[in-house]
């Protein structure tokens, strides 16, 4: 490995930094996950990501029963993308003043990305818990 490349990879260690239940792959038909330390409030600095792939229908249907973040846009923030990674359509930005709909947020493939953001500045919020369940169609629990 060239040095460029392990100091790469030392950064993103260190960025993905490991909290219980950060940086997770979900594939079960249903399923829970929430930002670092909830329902604590989320530490600054964090890089999580999860990925949700459900094999047996063709649609998730994401939704969040706490949605609390950093107010200001640029600052705390939750993207939901559709497909496996962050290259896939953006469904979704989320922070504090621009939360996610309340109906829900709905695939049009079977995998979906988010990743959570908090930045250092110092804020007082308990972040989010999520839970998602595959579609057979929009609209229609599996
Ligand atoms: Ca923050």
């Amino acid at each position: 490995m060239a040095w460029k490349d392990r100091s790469l990879s030392d950064y993103f260690v260190k960025l993905f930094s490991s909290f219980p239940g950060c940086n997770e792959t979900l594939t079960e038909v249903r399923g829970t996950f929430h930002s670092p330390n909830y329902p604590g409030k989320y530490p600054d600095g964090q890089y999580c990501s999860w990925g949700i792939m459900v094999n047996v229908t063709p649609h998730i249907h994401l939704t969040f029963t706490n949605f609390s973040l950093h107010h200001e846009n640029n600052t705390d923030a939750l993207y939901v993308y559709d497909g496996e990674n962050a290259t896939g359509e953006v469904l979704g930005v989320f922070y504090g003043s621009n939360p996610p709909p309340e109906g829900g947020i709905y695939s049009m493939t079977n995998q979906m990305f988010i990743i959570f953001k908090s930045d250092n500045q110092t804020g007082s919020y308990t972040g989010f818990n999520a839970s998602y369940y595959g579609l057979n169609k929009s609209g229609k629990c599996s």
